[in-house]
């Protein structure tokens, strides 16, 4: 009985509080992952863009395919910003650790964003997708402005 409950606390406790970093093997590995997640989303985001912009035409089932990526991976990228990631292969700015609940804050809205990005886009109407890019495109841009250097 008690090894069950002993057994039981252990799972929990590694469930429920199992540090981002445990994740990666070393800093380097932090940073490869959350370039190759916000690449992917870049590239997904760009061609909803094209779209809502005009420079293609717009295909809903492609739209909506790439705005279902793009909120799934808005979830990604944070746990590869852990401490120790500032220095390396990376444009981050120190300030992503030096004002660690504003960089949250704005990667929250950005995953808020999105997602409304993604509901617009399975509505199947360019004109919600155009609604909702511009949200969305600010919020990538206002991150990188004040997180990542040129
Ligand atoms: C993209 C992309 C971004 C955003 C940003 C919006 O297509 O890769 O990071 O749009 O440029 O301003």
């Amino acid at each position: 009985m008690r090894i069950h409950a002993f057994a039981a606390a252990i799972v929990a406790s590694s469930l429920l509080s199992t540090p981002a970093m445990a994740q990666f093997q070393k800093p380097e590995d932090a940073i490869k992952y959350r370039k190759a997640a916000l690449t992917v989303m870049g590239n997904h985001f760009s061609r909803i863009g094209a779209m809502a912009n005009g420079r293609v035409p717009f295909d809903a089932a492609v739209a909506a395919n790439s705005a279902a990526v793009v909120e799934s991976l808005s979830k990604l990228p944070w746990e590869g910003f852990g401490p120790g990631t500032d220095k390396g292969d990376t444009r981050a700015k120190a300030e992503i650790w030096t004002e660690k609940a504003k960089f949250d804050e704005a990667a929250k809205t950005m995953q808020t964003e999105v997602a409304k990005l993604n509901q617009a886009a399975k509505t199947g109407s360019l004109d919600a997708v155009k609604a909702a890019f511009g949200g969305a495109a600010q919020s990538c841009k206002a991150c990188h402005d004040a997180y990542r250097s040129n």
